[in-house]
């Protein structure tokens, strides 16, 4: 370990955000792209996770109402299948707003560790956690989960581990990164213990884009933003006003695609670098894939899991699935 402090009512936080210079590089090497793209994780500094958790307010985006309803209902079957004591690590915590149900389930669970590349906002979740849940060992840790994270080497306390990822984060990668990614949570399993994850099911296209363009334009400003944390920490130029939100059903690759559409031609420097965009041409931001149960399911065999119970909602818009090492 590189860095450990404690931060108030934490039991520790590790600090290993990626430095400035791995999104400059992102940026300048999406930017040069026949079609120009930006990862999805870039969308997270303070402004975009307040921004995130404002679409899940929103009429719109059912993702979030739907899996909170799910974890409702099925409480029961989850404490017991958990046991007492567990572990929860939750990767991309957020403001942590979901894991309020599941430590309120569990039978006494023995720890919480909330993972996430949005600094102060996951530290000023998991201490407020650690305010409300008396007693609960809480950890932080401020990591790209898309690069190893050394989860053996913290202070993790004993018991069974459920590694908690909700939300349909997963489906915000290509089929060959969310294999790696579940390969990635699989290794921090060990004998017994248990991925609970969420993920977006198809539906139809109305559906789906209503709740990528929401109607407030809450998601039209979570997508700009990135241009904004462009330019305010990459040195950048770019006029804003000159670009749109845009988000697409992709039916072939079954994903909502968000881009950013420069409104007429334009050009625009970041850290020195220039590009010319012509108008109509797009940034593309975002893939939220939606999975059938049996896709999902192949998802998982493919990174060494097996679906042991998997549940929905009654309209089948989301299913929670409870995953083990095969
Ligand atoms: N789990 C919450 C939040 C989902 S939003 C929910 O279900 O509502 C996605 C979260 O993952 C954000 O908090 C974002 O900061 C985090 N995130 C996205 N990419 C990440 C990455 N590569 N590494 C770590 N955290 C990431
Ligand atoms: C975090 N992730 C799963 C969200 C999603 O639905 O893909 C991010 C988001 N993008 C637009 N709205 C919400």
């Amino acid at each position: 370990m590189t860095s450990s402090k404690k931060a108030g009512g934490l039991s520790f936080f590790e600090d290993l955000h990626p430095p400035k210079s791995r999104f400059l590089e992102d940026v300048l090497t999406g930017l040069a792209k026949p079609q120009k793209s930006i990862p999805p994780k870039h969308f997270y500094d303070a402004r975009g996770s307040a921004l995130f958790d404002d679409i899940t307010g929103t009429d719109d985006y059912y993702v979030t109402r739907t899996e909170l309803g799910i974890l409702d209902t099925i409480a029961g079957d989850i404490a017991e299948m958990a046991g007492p004591g567990a572990v929860v690590i939750e990767p991309g915590s957020g403001s942590s707003v979901k894991i309020d149900k599941l430590l309120t389930a569990l039978d006494q669970p023995a720890g919480y560790i909330g993972l996430d590349i949005s600094r102060d906002h996951l530290v000023a979740a998991c201490e407020d956690l650690a305010a409300r849940f008396d007693g609960l060992s809480v950890g932080a840790v401020c990591a790209d989960f898309t690069q190893p994270v050394p989860i053996d080497d913290l202070p993790i306390p004993d018991g069974k581990r459920l590694v908690f990822f909700p939300g349909s984060t997963i489906g915000n990668f290509e089929p060959a990164g969310s294999k790696s990614l579940l390969e990635r949570f699989r290794g921090w399993l060990r004998a017994g213990d248990a991925i609970l994850i969420g993920a977006d099911r198809v539906k139809s296209a109305e559906v789906l884009e209503t709740a990528y363009d929401d109607t407030q334009g809450v998601t039209a400003a979570f997508n700009l933003n990135l241009l904004t944390r462009i330019n305010r920490e990459l040195n950048g130029d770019i006029d804003i006003d000159a670009f749109s939100h845009r988000a697409v059903w992709n039916s072939e690759l079954a994903r909502v695609e968000m881009h950013l559409v420069a409104e007429h031609d334009l050009t625009f420097t970041v850290s020195g670098k220039t590009f010319a965009m012509k108008m109509g041409e797009t940034i593309h931001t975002e893939n939220s894939h939606k999975f059938t149960i049996d896709r999902f399911g192949a998802l998982a065999a493919s990174a060494g899991l097996t679906v042991k119970a998997h549940w929905s909602d009654e309209r089948g818009y989301f299913t929670l699935y409870w995953l083990e090492r095969a």
